[in-house]
């Protein structure tokens, strides 16, 4: 798979995209993460890349030519030998499709995402309606731009690629999966603090310790995300 960010402060992902399970996914070669600076899209000399809304207002609007250079360019570059690769652009936006874990499912099956990251107070209505086939949000929330949602989605989409977690972890995946919460976890000591770690767990009966993380799951989901259990 290859992920394509187009971004006004692509030094923002070098660090998170070198480290850890990403970092070895990328050298591993299942993943290509390419940052573009949308900078570079620009034609005068000052580089500019937004501009004052039309009907007035505050803050600053993100222009449609150069978002759909970097876009129209990014597009034509080739993924891997494919013939007709399967190219999806998203736009980061609070007005998005609310990011899910099927979501991230349903984005493994693309050759190359292409992630755009908007500033400001967002991006001309033209660039979206020409270039978006999709807009994803993270939560119901206020971000400054789309750089950290595009982290976390490509950070959700990569661990999901084959050979990406090993066998240990992948099995683990379950849990949003199944619509629930994960269970709680134990290390050493076995007591910390005067809090010891539950019986069940020493016990190495497998089938009692796998019905009591089960049963734990449900009751934190219970507690915690009702709405989940529906
Ligand atoms: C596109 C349009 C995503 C991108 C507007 C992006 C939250 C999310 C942004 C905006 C994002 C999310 C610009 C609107 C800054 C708000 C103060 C970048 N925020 N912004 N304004 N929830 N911000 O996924």
């Amino acid at each position: 798979m290859r992920i394509d960010i187009i971004s006004l402060f692509p030094e923002m992902f070098n660090a998170v995209f070198e480290q850890s399970i990403i970092g070895r996914a990328r050298l591993s070669g299942r993943v290509d993460i390419i940052v573009h600076n949308l900078r570079d899209y620009t034609y005068d000399k000052h580089r500019t890349v937004d501009d004052t809304p039309y009907g007035g207002g505050s803050g600053m609007v993100l222009m449609p030519g150069p978002l759909y250079d970097a876009v129209t360019k990014v597009k034509s570059l080739p993924v891997g030998y494919m013939k007709e690769p399967q190219r999806l652009t998203v736009f980061m936006t609070p007005q998005g499709e609310p990011f899910k874990q099927q979501t991230a499912k349903k984005l493994t099956t693309i050759d190359q995402l292409i992630l755009v990251c908007g500033h400001y107070e967002g991006f001309d209505e033209r660039a979206r309606m020409l270039l978006a086939d999709l807009e994803i949000s993270i939560g119901d929330f206020v971000l400054t731009g789309g750089e950290i949602p595009a982290m976390a989605i490509t950070d959700a989409v990569v661990r999901l690629l084959p050979g990406v977690l090993g066998d240990e972890y992948s099995a683990h995946e379950e849990s949003f999966t199944e619509n629930l919460l994960e269970y709680p976890h134990y290390t050493r000591p076995r007591n910390f603090k005067g809090l010891e770690v539950p019986e069940v767990l020493l016990s190495g009966n497998h089938g009692e310790i796998a019905k009591w993380r089960k049963e734990m799951a449900k009751e934190r989901t219970k507690k915690r995300r009702p709405e989940l259990l529906k």
